[in-house]
């Protein structure tokens, strides 16, 4: 039956954990919060909500609403200085080789992230058009692992959810695929994605035979 090919876009499609990790860190600095890699680890896939939260709970902080939402937009705007940046030297290895794939195979692809800046970020690196429809952090109230954002990709190609294929680099983002009963496929480290239903370390490591496997099974 119909494939879709749903793709997380941090630590997926491109490396923005290294530029949420100095927005971050500067942020949790100036209010005098320790920030470490480790701690950013634990951020990945989570929203901003969420994340500024749990820096503020590290760092045994309590900030009025006002506040909150004035750090969160200083984050964004240094996160976004980095973004301006970006190019097409920034996809990760053999993913436009892996997209191009799908598409010369008239398979349909998603982008499901819980990135509010996922649309600007696929348009720098020049990624946006070989997308048949995207659902970011701007269209979804429930973060991963819920699946609210999988789902809502899975009906916006018109396909089954067992019929989806999702490749995420955050337990929490395979846990949401699991959760929508779609196949999971885990980029990164086997040890912390072993709930997947399959783990490559990256793209260069996934096949177009275990591709034609997918779109036949
Ligand atoms: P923004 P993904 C996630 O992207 C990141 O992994 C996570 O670290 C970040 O906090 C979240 O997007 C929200 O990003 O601040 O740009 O809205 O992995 O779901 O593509
Ligand atoms: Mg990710």
């Amino acid at each position: 039956s119909k494939k879709a090919f749903i793709f997380d876009l941090d630590g997926v499609i491109v490396d923005t954990a290294k530029y949420h990790f100095l927005a971050w860190k500067k942020l949790a600095n100036s209010i005098g919060v320790d920030f470490s890699e480790v701690q950013n680890e634990q951020l990945k896939g989570v929203s901003r909500v969420k994340s500024l939260e749990k820096i503020l709970a590290w760092g045994n902080k309590s900030i009025s609403e006002d506040e909150f939402m004035e750090l969160m937009a200083l984050k964004n705007d240094d996160y976004l200085s980095y973004i301006n940046k970006m190019d097409e030297n920034e996809i990760l290895p053999d993913v436009t080789k892996i997209l191009d794939f799908l598409i010369q195979n008239n398979q349909p692809i998603a982008l499901g992230s819980a990135s509010k800046n996922a649309r600007e970020i696929l348009k720098k690196v020049n990624l946006f058009k070989k997308f048949d429809t995207i659902v970011d952090g701007n269209d979804v109230t429930k973060a991963k692992p819920n699946p609210e954002v999988f789902l809502k990709a899975a009906k916006q190609l018109n396909c089954l959810p067992k019929d989806c294929i999702v490749f995420e680099d955050s337990l929490a983002g395979v846990k949401a695929a699991n959760i929508a009963s779609m196949i999971s496929v885990g980029i990164g480290e086997k040890s912390v994605l072993k709930e997947a239903d399959y783990v490559f370390n990256d793209f260069t490591e996934v096949s177009t035979e275990f591709l034609k496997e997918l779109i036949n099974k």
